[in-house]
C-alpha cells in the first residue's frame, strides 16, 4: 500500500477506513470503525440525553402536530421539555394529509405558524380567500425539525402507559417501550416526573382517560369524564380547539385533538390551523403556570 509522508494510507486506498477531517485530526488520519465503539456511543449518547431528562418542566405525550408546536414554543422559553411518541415515526396524523393526499389546509392564523418554521404554503384556490394549501410532508417534517432545534427532546417509540398523581395533582408519566407494549410482554415500566404534563395523544386523548380511569371522574369537564368528540363540523371544531387547549386537571393540560376530545368539540379533518394554533395556545398557558409558580 502507498503511504504519505508519516506512514500513513492514503484515502483511496483505505477502503472501509472512513477518513476524518478537521484540526482534531491529524491531516489524513484515518478512523477505524470498531462495531463496539458504534454501539458504546449510540447507548451513551441516548442514555445521557434520556437520565438528564427525568425531572422536565415539561413532559409532553404525543408526537402530532400539536405536540411539536408545543413543545417548540415550551423549549424555546426555556423549559426542559420532553415529548415522548409510542410511534416509531413522529408527526402523528400530519403526513397523509385529507385521505392520503399529501395536502394540508391551512387558515391565515395558522399560516403565522408554518411561516415561523420555514414551510412554504399556496392560496387555495378553490376556496375564500384567508385558506391555503401545505405540503403535509414538508410540513410534517419541519414542525418535528422545529421542535428539535429549539430544544425539545423527542423520545420515540415509547408509549406512556399510566400516570404518576400525587395529593391530586398530575406529577409524571409512567413510560415502556412500545415494543413491550406491542409484544404485551409483561415488563415493568419506569417514571419520568414533570411539573406540568401535555396530552397531545390525539383523538384517543389516552393521558385523561387514564386519570379519569385512575381517579374518577375529576377532570375539568361538564361530567368530570372524557366527553368524547363530537361529529366533524370544521369551522366550529377548529374555532372551539384553541379555547379547550387548557388544563383539563391540576398540572395536566391538554392540546390538539385531544383538546376536543375531552372537551366534547367536533373533529374537524385535514384542516391543520387549529392543531397548531391549539400547540402554541397550550404552551402559553403551561409557560404562565409554570411562571406563576415559581
Ligand atoms: O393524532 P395526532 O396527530 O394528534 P394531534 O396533534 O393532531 C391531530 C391530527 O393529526 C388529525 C386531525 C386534524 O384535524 O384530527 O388527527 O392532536 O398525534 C398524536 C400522537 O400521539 C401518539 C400517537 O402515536 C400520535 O403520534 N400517542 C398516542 N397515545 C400515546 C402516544 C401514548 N400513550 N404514548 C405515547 N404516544
Amino acid at each position: 500500500m502507498q503511504q504519505e509522508a508519516g506512514g500513513q494510507p492514503r484515502e483511496a486506498e483505505c477502503g472501509s477506513i472512513y477518513m476524518k477531517t478537521g484540526p482534531a485530526f491529524a491531516e489524513g488520519m484515518p478512523v477505524r470503525i470498531e462495531e463496539a465503539d458504534i454501539t458504546k456511543s449510540i447507548l451513551n449518547s441516548y442514555l445521557r440525553e434520556l437520565s438528564s431528562n427525568l425531572q422536565l418542566d415539561v413532559a409532553i405525550g404525543g408526537a402530532g402536530p400539536s405536540g411539536l408546536v408545543a413543545g417548540y414554543y415550551l423549549a424555546r422559553a426555556g423549559f426542559r421539555t420532553a415529548i415522548f411518541e409510542r410511534k416509531l415515526s413522529v408527526g402523528g396524523g400530519m403526513w397523509g394529509g385529507g385521505m392520503m393526499f399529501n395536502r394540508i389546509v391551512i387558515q391565515e392564523e395558522g399560516k403565522a405558524i408554518l411561516d415561523e418554521f420555514g414551510v412554504r404554503c399556496e392560496p387555495a384556490e378553490e376556496a375564500p380567500k384567508g385558506l391555503h394549501v401545505a405540503n403535509s410532508v414538508e410540513a410534517t417534517s419541519a414542525l418535528c425539525v422545529g421542535a428539535l432545534k429549539a430544544g425539545a427532546r423527542i423520545f420515540n417509540l415509547i408509549t406512556i402507559e399510566d400516570v404518576a398523581i400525587r395529593g391530586g395533582a398530575m406529577v409524571g408519566l409512567v413510560i415502556n417501550w412500545s415494543a413491550v407494549e406491542m409484544a404485551k410482554l409483561h415488563v415493568d415500566p419506569m417514571v419520568v416526573m414533570a411539573r406540568k404534563t401535555i396530552d397531545a395523544t390525539g383523538h384517543d386523548s389516552e393521558l385523561c382517560r387514564m386519570v379519569e380511569r385512575k381517579m374518577g371522574p375529576k377532570l375539568r369537564t361538564p361530567t368530570g369524564k372524557v366527553m368524547g368528540e363530537g361529529p366533524m363540523w370544521a369551522e366550529k371544531g377548529e374555532k372551539a380547539l384553541v379555547r379547550n387547549s387548557k388544563e383539563v386537571y391540576p398540572n395536566l393540560f391538554v392540546a390538539g385533538m385531544a383538546a376536543n376530545a375531552v372537551l366534547g368539540g367536533p373533529r374537524m379533518g385535514p384542516i391543520f390551523g387549529g392543531m397548531l394554533l391549539s400547540g402554541k395556545a397550550c404552551a402559553e398557558r403551561v409557560t404562565a403556570a409554570l411562571r406563576q409558580a415559581r
